[in-house]
């Protein structure tokens, strides 16, 4: 899975690095590059290769798609970092963007990855129909705006320092961290111009994944250190961040955690020794230490 991962990462840096050097040169060019190859899982190309290879789609198709998806998950996290939003100066044991760069310049670079992703979904060297590029292109705008990412930022933000229940707290990791992950699961669907129905039921195990993914996040913030996290660690209890953990306890949050592989692992049985490499992938989620 381990060596899996490190070359999805390498082939998904090499195109996004050539496709950035076909382009004219800028000054945020810099910063972007930072934002995308200062290390970084690239842990959501995985999960779209892992989904990718249950429907047998080609793997350069893939890659470019997750570039795309890097792009977007880059710029979320140069702007997550921001003071406006939750002040962190480490990222990746290294400078966050705007410590390294300044703020107006980290959120143009921000900015200009999120446009980027567009660039490539609608570039001439993705293969596929017009009509799947589209879909592709409406879904993942809609997974990093207001019902996506940006509004599970702002309602992580809102909740900061109150008593949010349960329900609200799933909802919002999963618009964070799920949507993105919905997107990543229902690519090979939305290629194959399945129904509405068929993508929804892959969207919603991404929903669970990304869940997964956020409640390993805030085990590590709960447990880790700066040195194996590679980012300043025991934030959401001082921010009084609405957590998992804050509501169950660690012990219970892990429980549940594992409960939500056994959900999705469930969910993926008839794709029988072709879902190995998902199953692997969340156990992964789940115990990393970064
Ligand atoms: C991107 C549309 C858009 C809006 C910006 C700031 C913001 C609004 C959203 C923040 C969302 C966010 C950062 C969620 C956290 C997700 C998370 C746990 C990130 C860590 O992901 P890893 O571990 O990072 O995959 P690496 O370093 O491996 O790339």
């Amino acid at each position: 899975m381990q060596k899996r991962l490190i070359k999805i990462a390498k082939d998904t840096n090499s195109f996004l690095k050539r496709f950035i050097q076909n382009q004219k040169k800028t000054e945020l060019i810099i910063p972007m590059r930072y934002g995308l190859f200062s290390g970084g899982k690239k842990i959501r190309s995985k999960i779209l290769i892992d989904f990718g290879s249950l429907f047998e789609l080609d793997y350069r198709t893939l890659i470019i798609i997750g570039s795309a998806v890097e792009c977007i998950h880059a710029y979320s996290l140069i702007h997550d970092d921001l003071p406006c939003m939750d002040n962190d100066s480490i990222r990746r044991g290294k400078p966050s963007a705007h410590v390294k760069f300044g703020e107006a310049t980290a959120v143009l670079a921000g900015n200009s990855l999120l446009t980027l992703a567009f660039e490539i979904l609608s570039h001439k060297c993705l293969n596929i129909p017009d009509k799947a590029k589209t879909n592709l292109i409406s879904k993942i705008s809609e997974s990093s705006g207001h019902l996506g990412i940006a509004g599970g930022q702002y309602l992580d933000l809102s909740y900061e320092h109150k008593k949010i229940s349960k329900k609200k707290i799933i909802e919002m990791e999963i618009k964070k961290t799920g949507k993105l992950f919905s997107f990543c699961c229902a690519v090979p669907l939305i290629i194959k111009n399945k129904t509405k129905k068929e993508i929804k039921k892959f969207e919603n195990i991404g929903a669970d994944i990304g869940l997964l993914f956020q409640v390993a996040d805030d085990l590590i913030d709960f447990k880790g250190s700066l040195s194996t996290a590679g980012k300043k660690t025991g934030k959401d209890k001082k921010k009084g961040k609405a957590t998992l953990i804050s509501l169950l306890g660690y012990k219970n949050t892990v429980k549940y955690a594992k409960n939500l592989i056994l959900k999705i692992n469930n969910k993926l049985k008839t794709y029988g020794s072709k879902s190995r490499e998902v199953s692997q992938t969340l156990d992964y989620i789940l115990n990393r230490e970064r």
